[in-house]
């Protein structure tokens, strides 16, 4: 049995234009400017993501990869899953572990993919129908901002992974209701598998969002071709600057743009502009840096138990199992 990969969206077609417009004129048209992350991954943006994964200043992933190849059969024995949804699925690389893991554990029958880049989606979940042809592998675009949309027809148990440490993006507001939003679609028996980046030293997570060789700066400038070619804006990518910030009251590593030069920048799908001072910055991402104590604790205000808490050998970064 080939399985066809069958991508579903959820979401109208009109919704990513229309939160794209809500977003830029919340976000651009005062101060002080921010954007939501969710705008980098066109196709060019995951291409740009991937190689920012294999950038020797940016740990996260190889960290990640290297606890779930010790802990994957842990995994898949503790929560005996017949459906994988994996939240944020991007290329789907660090998947394949877990697909593996929970085959020869006997139980997988599903995978299912949700991101909010349906060429991501595409790609990956062709590759998985060719090389998983007996599992059933489907996709969905979704957006965790507004429903998650986790399968409610797949096998249970289920279990949920959260990877990459993109948990990091989301604030001390948005946490919780991710949380509440997730536990709201789980069923007692499934569980939840989370990566989360870890707190250490600024003089290693600051150059994992600024590396030498300039990628992670063509990524967050990608954003700005996002937007030229979203809203017919007229942005100079070369008039802003990529910087990367440790905020430490918050916790968190930001990507902010730097207006090289006071400038007005027209938005004419909006009928509105974007007016910069010089050195005048947008935020355009927050990786929020996690410790255990706290973590823990804001999972089990929310209803979630924690099962295990696995890190690297350098504690760089955690993987944990929680349940509802
Ligand atoms: C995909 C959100 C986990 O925050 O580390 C990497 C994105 N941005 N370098 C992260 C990212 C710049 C990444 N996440």
């Amino acid at each position: 049995m080939t399985g066809r990969f069958e991508l579903n969206r959820r979401l109208s077609d009109g919704y990513f234009t229309d939160t794209l417009h809500t977003d830029v004129l919340k976000g651009l048209t005062g101060r002080p400017k921010s954007l939501p992350p969710k705008w980098f991954y066109d196709a060019r943006g995951s291409e740009l993501f991937e190689e920012i994964t294999k950038l020797p200043e940016y740990y996260p992933t190889r960290a990640e990869h290297s606890i779930l190849a010790v802990r994957c059969d842990e995994i898949a024995s503790a929560t005996g899953a017949r459906t994988l949804v994996e939240l944020g699925s991007g290329s789907s690389r660090k998947t394949r572990m877990l697909l593996d893991a929970l085959l020869r554990h006997g139980t997988l029958e599903s995978y299912a993919a949700l991101d909010v880049s349906a060429d991501a989606l595409r790609e990956a979940g062709d590759r998985l129908c060719r090389e998983y042809p007996d599992l059933k592998v489907t996709g969905c675009v979704t957006d965790l901002d507004s429903d998650l949309g986790l399968p409610d027809d797949a096998p249970g148990p289920r279990l949920v992974a959260f990877l990459g440490g993109t948990l990091g993006n989301l604030d001390g507001d948005a946490r919780p209701a991710f949380y509440a939003a997730l536990r709201g679609e789980l069923r007692s028996g499934d569980a939840l598998l989370l990566g989360a980046d870890l707190v250490k030293d600024p003089a290693v997570l600051v150059p994992a969002y600024d590396d030498a060789q300039g990628v992670t700066a063509e990524f967050d400038k990608n954003l700005l071709r996002v937007l030229n070619r979203e809203l017919g804006a007229r942005f100079d990518p070369d008039a802003f600057e990529h910087a990367a910030v440790w905020n430490e009251g918050e916790e968190r590593v930001e990507m902010r743009l730097r207006s090289r030069i006071a400038q007005t920048v027209e938005l004419p799908a909006l009928e509105a502009a974007a007016e910069f001072e010089a050195g005048e910055e947008m935020l355009t991402e927050i990786a929020v840096k996690f410790r255990r104590e706290s973590l823990t604790a804001e999972l089990a205000r929310a209803g979630f138990g924690l099962s295990h808490w696995w890190t690297d050998e350098e504690e760089r970064f955690a993987l944990l199992l929680a349940e509802p």
